[in-house]
């Protein structure tokens, strides 16, 4: 931090207006306060969490280490918390944010149950105008959207589904209370990582389980544990060294990452050294080789290794090569992490129905039918994901210079400078934005580096006595094209995935996160602050 600055606002003007409280927020809001500028947070959901807040589906829990996909800031938080398994479960998580918001005194400054629906910039008195949904209003001189890269729950575009008389629910809108499933035959939609997590548990609730797979996964298991007091104590004597190696990689993760290529190893070391990863389990096989994600031979050949694992764990070998992924490369949609995924398909009362081979008519009044049957349902369960990215962004009618609407402007995509910023949006920043590494991370090392350069640069321009910090279109401009080359060296455009808008009808296609990596990425974003702040104009 560079030391607390003094701000000249008017009253009713704060510093900084954040929207959303998840991960994101609630660190922008510590930062602010701790440079001695005023905030305000507006937040949809009624209390703090986000993600956390919203996905409480059986099973939810995060991909990343709980040790890692948790906050550095504080040495004292980290040694404070201890996180009960490896991979911890959505309460979980949940009661760590809640700890943050409370540890922290953040509460105060957040206006829950508020929905912010415009954002509009004036010019003259360079000053951010916020509307909630509720005639709420509030001003502030920067504006920081912290609303989420996977906030805005996609429902699948099905004939007849607001026609189905039993309950339907959404992943990521799952009722606060739980959901009874004893005895009822329950169809899912969704086996991405939402409905990989989900549905071993809703086998072992439901009479019957019904999975529509329209894609399969590439699945990794989780091994997941209770974190032994010993293992806890070896992570906290070493965490600020654990965080600093996490800081030099790509992925904001230590995965053991092996610099050389699949290719120059034989087929018999290249399985053993997939299967040493395997049994570590969760992302641990992506750090194999450098070039799994680059190199299409190297990505057949663990997309390979995954899927005789599939066969070998799935008893009906139909049913195996129907959950076997062959229409995109490993890696390109974020892997999923599961416990025991593929063994579900070996129970009894689960079924799996390729809608490759039958697709969906519609949902009934009953049930679902396909090109080949009616399948009778009690009820439906939507893991159907998000409108991810810029979804939540694009829900908000945000107007910058010359109340041009950001809608307009990135009416081909989004563009952005270093996804911090972009350029007609003076004092705008996004957190997480699409041109930034955010979902291809552990998000919260991505969040942590946004929040902190962006406080650390709004901090700057009132330093110096400043009015307002915009992205030029030239430097906007350069760091698009290079967004674009360097996706372009790798194969994760090759899948249609919610990574290019393809889940969303309409949405314009773009590879949306920066595939540079986050060690590589912050430092040019350190450099960029480094010389005065190149790409931005300081007015
Ligand atoms: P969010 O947590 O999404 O918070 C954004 C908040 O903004 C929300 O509360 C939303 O209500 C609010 N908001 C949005 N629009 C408005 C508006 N207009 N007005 C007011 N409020 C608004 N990432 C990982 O790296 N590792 C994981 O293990 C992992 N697990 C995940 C599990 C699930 C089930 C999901 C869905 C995602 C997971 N992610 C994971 C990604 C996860 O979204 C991020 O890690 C992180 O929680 C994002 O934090 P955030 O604060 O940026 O956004
Ligand atoms: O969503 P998804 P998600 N008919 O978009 C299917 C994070 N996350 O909520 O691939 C039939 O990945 C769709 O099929 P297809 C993580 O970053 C993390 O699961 O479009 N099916 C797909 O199978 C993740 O990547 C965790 O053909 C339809 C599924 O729905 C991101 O959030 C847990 C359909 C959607 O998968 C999103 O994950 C949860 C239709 N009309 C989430 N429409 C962790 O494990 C869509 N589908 C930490």
């Amino acid at each position: 931090m560079s030391g607390t600055v003094r701000s000249r606002v008017d009253s009713g003007v704060v510093d900084v207006a954040v929207v959303g409280a998840g991960f994101a927020g609630l660190y922008l809001l510590h930062r602010l306060r701790g440079l001695g500028l005023s905030a305000r947070c507006f937040e949809t959901a009624p209390d703090v969490g986000g993600t956390w807040y919203w996905n409480r589906y059986p099973g939810a829990r995060c991909d990343v280490r709980s040790v890692d996909y948790s906050y550095s800031f504080d040495e004292g938080l980290q040694q404070d918390w201890d996180w009960s398994e490896r991979y911890s479960a959505q309460p979980e998580v949940l009661s760590y944010l809640r700890h943050v918001a409370e540890r922290f005194d953040l509460r105060r400054s957040i206006t829950f149950r508020t929905r912010i629906v415009a954002a509009h910039y004036d010019e003259e008195s360079a000053t951010w105008t916020l509307h909630g949904e509720d005639g709420e209003r509030a001003r502030a001189r920067f504006c920081v959207m912290a609303t989420g890269c996977l906030s805005v729950p996609k429902r699948p575009e099905i004939p007849g589904l607001g026609s189905f008389v039993g309950a339907v629910y959404h992943s990521a809108r799952w009722p606060e209370m739980g959901v009874d499933l004893a005895g009822r035959r329950v169809g899912v939609f969704g086996t991405g990582a939402s409905g990989v997590q989900m549905i071993p548990l809703l086998a072992e609730q439901a009479s019957r389980l019904t999975v529509f797979q329209r894609t399969p996964a590439f699945s990794l298991p989780a091994r997941n544990h209770r974190l032994e007091p010993e293992e806890l104590a070896a992570v906290k004597r070493d965490y600020a060294e654990r965080r600093r190696v996490a800081r030099t990689t790509p992925s904001g993760m230590d995965l053991d990452s092996n610099p050389a290529s699949a290719l120059e190893v034989g087929p018999a070391r290249r399985r053993a050294e997939f299967a040493r990863r395997w049994e570590i389990g969760g992302f641990s096989l992506l750090g194999a080789y450098a070039d799994l994600l680059s190199d299409e031979r190297a990505n057949g050949a663990v997309a390979e290794f995954v899927r005789e694992r599939i066969r070998e764990t799935v008893k009906d070998p139909d049913v195996a090569e129907r959950l076997c992924p062959t229409q995109y490369p490993f890696g390109t949609k974020r892997p999923c992490v599961d416990t025991g995924y593929y063994d579900t398909f070996n129970r009894d009362n689960v079924r799996l129905v390729d809608l490759r081979e039958t697709p969906v008519e519609a949902v009934t009044t009953t049930g679902v039918r396909t090109t080949a049957e009616h399948h009778d349902l009690d009820c439906l369960v939507l893991a159907t994901g998000f409108d991810a990215m810029t979804g939540a962004l694009g829900r908000i009618d945000v107007r910058g210079r010359g109340g041009e609407p950001l809608a307009a402007r990135w009416a081909a995509g989004p563009r952005t400078y270093l996804g911090l910023a972009t350029a007609g949006f003076p004092n705008l920043f996004l957190i997480t934005g699409p041109g930034s590494p955010s979902v291809l991370t552990n998000m919260v090392a991505s969040i942590e580096q946004h929040v902190e350069w962006t406080t650390d640069c709004i901090a700057h321009v009132l330093a110096r006595g400043g009015r307002s910090v915009e992205a030029t279109e030239r430097a906007q401009d350069e760091w698009v094209a290079h967004a674009d080359a360097v996706a372009a060296r790798t194969l994760y455009p090759r899948a249609d995935s919610w990574y290019t808008g393809a889940n969303v009808p309409g949405k314009p296609r773009r590879f949306l996160p920066y595939a540079g990596g986050l060690a590589d990425y912050a430092q040019t974003c350190a450099a960029v602050a480094a010389d005065g702040y190149r790409g931005f104009r300081l007015a």
